[in-house]
């Protein structure tokens, strides 16, 4: 036993004897016991050693093929009143979830082991972290915990006898598709997830914990929890601009929070440190500033398209003591997928574990496909990212796959119109969640599928933060996914985004004028440097200044649609929709006729 806590173990007792497992065993963090771990994980099938020459440390998995992704559908918070979980959720009452999901859980670890995680959201030491206890009967879920979240007797240490920890229940029980429940109790800081083995249902700590948990949280204590990376930029002089930004599952956060700036910005001395890739948690500082912190330890990225070009640092991250899972394997015990290099391997397993060829037509890696690996790896990993008081924020970013309206960047003209700007953020559905892909859908602040309350609740709860600081960071947009008529990305997207990126921070100086539209202020053309850019539309067609001109664009015409589809979305709020965000609308519609 690491801990004299009696209310801790008293609840481990209990869902012991619910779940009936044949031993209980506490996880203490040790790498003697994590490595009895993978061995008795390879043993059983449930993961693979791969080729420790040219990926040491590094272990394979497959999911079950039924379970691949975030099941939005089967995610509920279970709040006291209907109401408070907002129309954008799925809603239950906890009485009956906890009565449903006993149901499930009763005797569902007979003949398995039951771990317990003792971890922290945030460096141990910070006064921002949280505990969190996760009990699972998956190797594989502890292994993912050690990567993603500082794990072990520390954690307990800290907590002492304290109540303030999130309890987290995970069952694979029979990976039942129509019993997979992931239930979320913010009244009791309580998570039970069953039925899945999929990281975003499973590692607790991440979306159910840091975002929907952490979100109700922030809510009462005054603080944010986003779905945000946070990265910080670093110019000639040496100062260090720090920027959150918010995109939705599978647009571009990883691939940005650790970017290499184009040859021409380096050459002159600016750089990129990476803080973090998913999720921010954001506190008021002393000095009117907002002040962020990566509750994470490890990336869970998507391995399809990170490449040598579009992502060096990923690649670099996911060399030694990584998890890959839903990739294919090759032959020689490495891992392939699409969008790593240009030589497919000749012969390898695909993600279902089938022989696979360059000639299938299905794809070798499921496009959810992720690797887990720690960010102390990331070549870029900024010298802060551990800062027990975190990074404050010049800038905070929103941004989406539109395919048509919004333009490649645009600023909000204060705090409020921000709010509105994140609020209205929309994004075309990928692979990172199950079901339709390539769909418009209205994804306020990228919290759409991890706010944990009314959704009207939290954008009030973004307007009273803004009234809190007195030195706001400036509110943006970004759009690399405007599409031209043969459906091709107009801007060369990546490393090449840093382009904007700096213009950002000297709209955050004060040092460069805009453009004033309809939606608030966009970059003038000329001030978005192209030097050194080679990208190519299409054959014989260079990225130019005309191309930029037509992505920084703002169609009056398309905005009018956006607005009625805004109003439409809103409306599901009712009469806790803000009324400073009803009337930025209103604006808005006024600003587009
Ligand atoms: P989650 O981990 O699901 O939250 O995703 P994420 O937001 O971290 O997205 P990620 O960086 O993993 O990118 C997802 C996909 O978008 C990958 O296929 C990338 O190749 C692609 N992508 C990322 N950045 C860009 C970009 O600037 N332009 C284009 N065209 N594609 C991009
Ligand atoms: C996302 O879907 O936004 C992810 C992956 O970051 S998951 O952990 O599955 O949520
Ligand atoms: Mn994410």
């Amino acid at each position: 036993m690491l801990t004299t806590n009696k209310k801790l173990l008293q609840w481990v007792d209990d869902m012991a004897a619910m779940t009936q497992p044949d031993k209980v065993v506490w996880i203490d963090g040790s790498e003697q016991q994590l490595d009895a771990l993978r061995a008795e994980a390879c043993q059983t099938g449930e993961i693979t050693k791969l080729n420790d020459e040219e990926l040491p440390g590094c272990y394979y998995h497959r999911t079950n093929p039924n379970d691949v992704a975030r099941v939005e559908h089967r995610t509920f918070i279970c709040c006291s009143d209907k109401q408070d979980a907002g129309p954008t959720n799925n809603w239950m009452a906890p009485q009956e979830a906890y009565a449903m999901a006993t149901d499930i859980f009763t005797g569902a670890m007979k003949g398995r082991t039951m771990y317990v995680i003792p971890y922290s959201m945030g460096a141990v030491a910070s006064p921002f972290a949280k505990a969190g206890i996760e009990l699972t009967d998956s190797i594989y879920v502890v292994l993912n915990m050690n990567i993603m979240t500082r794990i072990g007797a520390s954690v307990l240490d800290k907590l002492g006898d304290s109540d303030d920890w999130v309890r987290g229940l995970h069952g694979k029980c029979e990976m039942d598709e129509e019993k997979r429940y992931i239930l979320h109790f913010p009244e009791d800081n309580t998570i039970w997830s069953c039925n899945s083995g999929y990281g975003g249902n499973v590692l607790l700590g991440k979306k159910c914990f840091a975002l929907r948990i952490a979100s109700y949280q922030g809510l009462r204590e005054n603080w944010m929890a986003e779905h945000m990376l946070l990265m910080g930029i670093e110019n000639p002089k040496g100062e260090i601009h720090y920027v959150a930004a918010a995109f939705p599952s599978m647009c571009g956060k990883t691939n940005l929070a650790m970017m290499i700036p184009p040859e021409s910005y380096r050459r002159k001395g600016y750089k990129v440190w990476c803080v973090g890739d998913d999720i921010a948690w954001i506190r008021p500082g002393a000095d009117g500033r907002l002040w962020a912190v990566n509750p994470e330890a490890g990336f869970f990225g998507v391995a399809p398209g990170t490449g040598k070009k579009s992502n060096p640092n990923a690649l670099e991250t996911v060399q030694k003591d990584t998890i890959f899972t839903n990739v294919a394997l090759k032959d020689d015990g490495t891992v392939w997928w699409e969008g790593l290099n240009d030589s497919p391997p000749e012969h390898a397993l695909d993600w279902k574990g089938r022989p696979w060829t360059p000639a299938c037509t299905e794809k070798g890696a499921h496009p959810n496909a992720r690797f887990t690996a720690p960010a102390r790896n990331c070549p870029c990993i900024s010298p802060r990212w551990e800062d027990p008081q975190g990074v404050p924020l010049s800038a905070i970013i929103f941004g989406g796959r539109r395919a048509k309206t919004a333009p490649l960047v645009y600023q909000a003209r204060d705090w409020q119109h921000g709010v509105f700007v994140g609020s209205i953020m929309a994004s075309e559905t990928t692979a990172a969640a199950s079901g339709a892909v390539g769909v418009v859908r209205r994804d306020p602040m990228a919290m759409l599928p991890f706010c944990g309350y009314h959704l009207g609740d939290y954008l009030n709860h973004w307007l009273q933060m803004g009234k809190l600081v007195s030195n706001p960071p400036e509110i943006f947009h970004v759009n690399w996914f405007r599409l031209n008529d043969d459906g091709k990305f107009i801007w060369p997207g990546y490393g090449e985004n840093f382009r904007v990126l700096e213009w950002i921070i000297r709209r955050c100086r004060g040092e460069v004028g805009a453009e004033t539209t309809p939606i608030g202020y966009t970059a003038k053309p000329e001030d978005i440097d192209l030097e050194g850019l080679d990208y190519h539309i299409a054959p014989g067609k260079p990225f130019g200044p005309a191309d930029l001109k037509e992505i920084l664009s703002v169609e009056k015409a398309y905005w009018r649609d956006d607005a009625a589809g805004i109003r439409e979305f809103f409306g599901k709020l009712g009469d806790r929709l803000p009324a400073e965000i009803a009337d930025e609308l209103d604006k808005l519609d006024e600003n587009v006729k």
